[in-house]
């Protein structure tokens, strides 16, 4: 077998509609045309450190680096001798304008008549008091700090508080178990966990503190609890150990210095859970993370001083830390947050938040464009949703056909969309449209930001040729990349830097088009391999989508005699549909006819839900077992909604 055989990913995808940037957005947005991006990424690209230079530059810096990049594969370190300050940079700086009194925060709360504003002025307040407060109980720089809280604004005040005084935050998902906040409160060592009573979802309390309790039994290292009070809910608190959030900040100034931090200084670690074994403690430094969120933040959303830019991503994912508490804070923005549900109390909310805020920009999840697709167009059509101006996508491939609907019903054929590629590892946008210069395809997230350079090859390090797929990889160190795995520097060097030589290994399949556009085609541990042919799943599961009758579908590959692999697909219908055996054999054809026979599914389960991650991402590890033993034995921690899994496994019970 040649070398690519065994190494690239065949791609079976046609699609050609192409989305010019509106004339009208391109005047205004900050990057106006494609000539101009080409120009500032060829640039970029010829002396990327001297790029990026450039954009930290723009931030505050209390003593500027004498060296901008020290590179010893696979470890670099930006801006070097320079001493900055993410908190001062993302409050401080601003009070100084207009933008003083401009709503850095507008939060709404799940029940329905709570919503709050926090100025820039009242955010440096509260961020300075709990700052001082996390200091009186013996915080210091370089002291981890977990955070396990809803969504409310006292979670950027947290991580900022953080930020401000150098301890290191691990946010942790408010959804996760007491054994996950074990394990990565002992994995990092944290001093401090921060949480709150209670948090609301779908009308419900979360009983976050009792989770906390049971999880702090193990956990050694932590010497005192700060509670919130926010769901209202019965909690005991221990004697020395727990405070609560409003006494221990009373009476607290409200001015607490920003500290002069190394640029290298440990910003946070985000716990991201990998395909197998223990959670990897991603790690993220200062002034190089900064660096990173803040230009992609303004460049990708086109952030103006007018916006309300919702990013409906959970603090507890790096979207939320890149793309809610940093990046458009560090541009002087206003962002929204949102506590809640998107179908509490009706499948509407998150259309009804956008007319009541007048949001400008919104970047959600594909699965939830799907889910709103699902849902019907009766909930966005109740509302006015004029005030959109610019979408955007991250987490998944999103189908031409979720992308095709998010453009005509939530962006009135009038906003462009940005598809965007990257990782927690990455901290910020890899690739990505920029809105008044890319023309747009569905399913594309076109080409790499300025300063970003990557590539396609195969496990030699060969790159591939127009539209043969491969690896995925990043050729050059940028500001925001990951700097380790906490603790397991090993893992760091094996996970990523030695699957191909000299390259980052983002383990997802890609193919480069003609117009140099890249396609991802999911993760390469999900590539099936049918007869010797390695096809990748987003392409499967976009041919399944694009049926009328299907909402959303999961492709794996299961053990077969003669084909090696058979494809074994997972699909939700359309509400009105309903399963039944010329269902699977129309499918089937659909699939023949959009992709080729090649990737004609070999069976189909239809299902009322897929296993998701809490941020969710389908887990077709999950699926993947289930198809091939009938059973479940892996680690389904970090899966959503257990019974969805219970659901699949009594069906194929029943088949079997
Ligand atoms: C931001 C985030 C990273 C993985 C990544 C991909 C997948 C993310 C896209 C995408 C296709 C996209 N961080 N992914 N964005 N795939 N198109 N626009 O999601 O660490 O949680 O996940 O997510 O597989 O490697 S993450």
């Amino acid at each position: 077998m040649a070398e690519n055989e065994r190494t690239s990913i065949e791609s079976v995808l046609n699609e050609d509609r192409v989305f010019e940037p509106d004339e009208e957005f391109s005047r205004g947005a900050h990057i106006k045309s494609f000539e101009e991006y080409e120009r500032i990424y060829d640039e970029a690209a010829k002396d990327p450190v001297a790029f990026w230079e450039s954009v930290a530059e723009s931030l505050h810096w209390f003593e500027p680096w004498h060296t901008p990049l020290v590179w010893t594969e696979p470890h670099a370190k930006w801006f070097v001798g320079g001493k900055t300050n993410v908190s001062y940079n993302c409050i401080d700086r601003h009070l100084e304008t207009y933008r003083r009194n401009k709503a850095a925060i507008i939060w709404e709360g799940e029940p329905e008549d709570e919503i709050r504003t926090v100025t820039y002025q009242q955010l440096f307040n509260e961020v300075c008091r709990f700052a001082n407060a996390l200091k009186s109980l013996g915080v210091e720089k370089g002291d981890r700090v977990a955070i396990y809280m809803p969504m409310v604004p006292e979670a950027v005040f947290a991580m900022q508080a953080c930020a401000r005084i150098g301890a290191t935050h691990t946010v942790i998902f408010g959804g996760f178990s007491a054994d996950a906040i074990k394990d990565r409160v002992n994995d990092c060592a944290c001093k401090v966990i921060i949480t709150a009573d209670g948090g609301y979802r779908r009308g419900k309390v979360l009983p976050l503190k009792e989770t906390v309790d049971s999880a702090v039994e193990s956990c050694p290292t932590v010497e005192s609890v700060i509670v919130l009070k926010r769901a209202g809910n019965e909690v005991t608190m221990r004697e020395g150990r727990d405070h609560w959030w409003h006494q221990i900040v009373a009476g607290k100034n409200t001015e607490c210095p920003a500290e002069k931090l190394d640029s290298e200084h440990p910003l946070f670690i985000l716990y991201t859970s990998g395909t197998t074994g223990k959670p990897k403690g991603i790690l993220h430094t200062t002034g190089g993370y900064l660096t990173g969120a803040y230009i992609t933040s303004k460049w990708v959303f086109d952030l103006k001083d007018e916006d309300t830019f919702w990013c409906t991503a959970d603090v507890g994912w790096i979207t939320g830390h890149s793309y809610v508490a940093y990046g458009p804070l560090a541009n002087g923005s206003t962002v929204l947050m949102y506590e809640g549900a998107p179908n509490y109390p009706d499948f509407d909310r998150f259309w009804d938040i956008v007319e009541r805020h007048r949001v400008t920009i919104l970047y959600t999840a594909p699965t939830a464009i799907r889910a709103f697709l699902k849902w019907g167009d009766e909930y966005p059509e109740r509302h006015d949703l004029s005030s959109l101006r610019l979408l955007g996508t991250v987490g998944e491939p999103i189908n031409p056909e979720a992308w095709m609907w998010y453009h005509r019903v939530i962006g009135g054929s009038r906003c462009p969309i940005v598809d965007t590629w990257w990782q927690t590892e990455t901290g910020s946008i890899m690739i990505t449209p920029l809105p008044g210069a890319t023309p747009t395809v569905p399913g594309t997230a076109t080409r790499p930001f300025p300063g970003i350079i990557v590539d396609i090859q195969d496990r030699s390090g060969k790159s591939a040729e127009v539209d043969e797929g491969g690896f995925l990889t990043i050729t050059h160190p940028y500001p925001s990349m990951l700097r380790t795995i906490w603790g397991d520097d090993e893992r760091y060097r094996k996970q990523y830097w030695s699957e191909i030589p000299n390259v980052y290994f983002a383990g997802d399949g890609a193919r480069r088009d003609k117009r140099g556009y890249y396609w991802i085609m999911g993760r390469v541990d999900d590539v099936i391999n049918v007869s010797g042919h390695r096809l990748g799943t987003a392409e499967i599961e976009s041919a399944l989508v694009s049926h009328d009758a299907v909402a959303e579908a999961a492709v794996v590959g299961r053990p077969d005699e003669i084909k090696g692999q058979a494809i074994a697909a997972f699909v939700t219908l359309e509400g009105r549909h309903k399963p039944s055996e010329e269902m699977e054999e129309v499918l089937k054809k659909h699939v023949a006819k959009e992709i080729g026979s090649l990737a004609k599914p070999h069976d189909i389960t239809f299902t009322e839900a897929l296993p998701k991650t809490r941020s969710g991402k389908i887990m077709r590890r999950l699926l993947r077992e289930l198809a091939t033993t009938g059973e479940v034995k892996g680690d389904v921690t970090t899966l959503e909604d257990f019974s969805v899994l219970e659901k699949l496994r009594e069906d194929e019970d029943g088949e079997a």
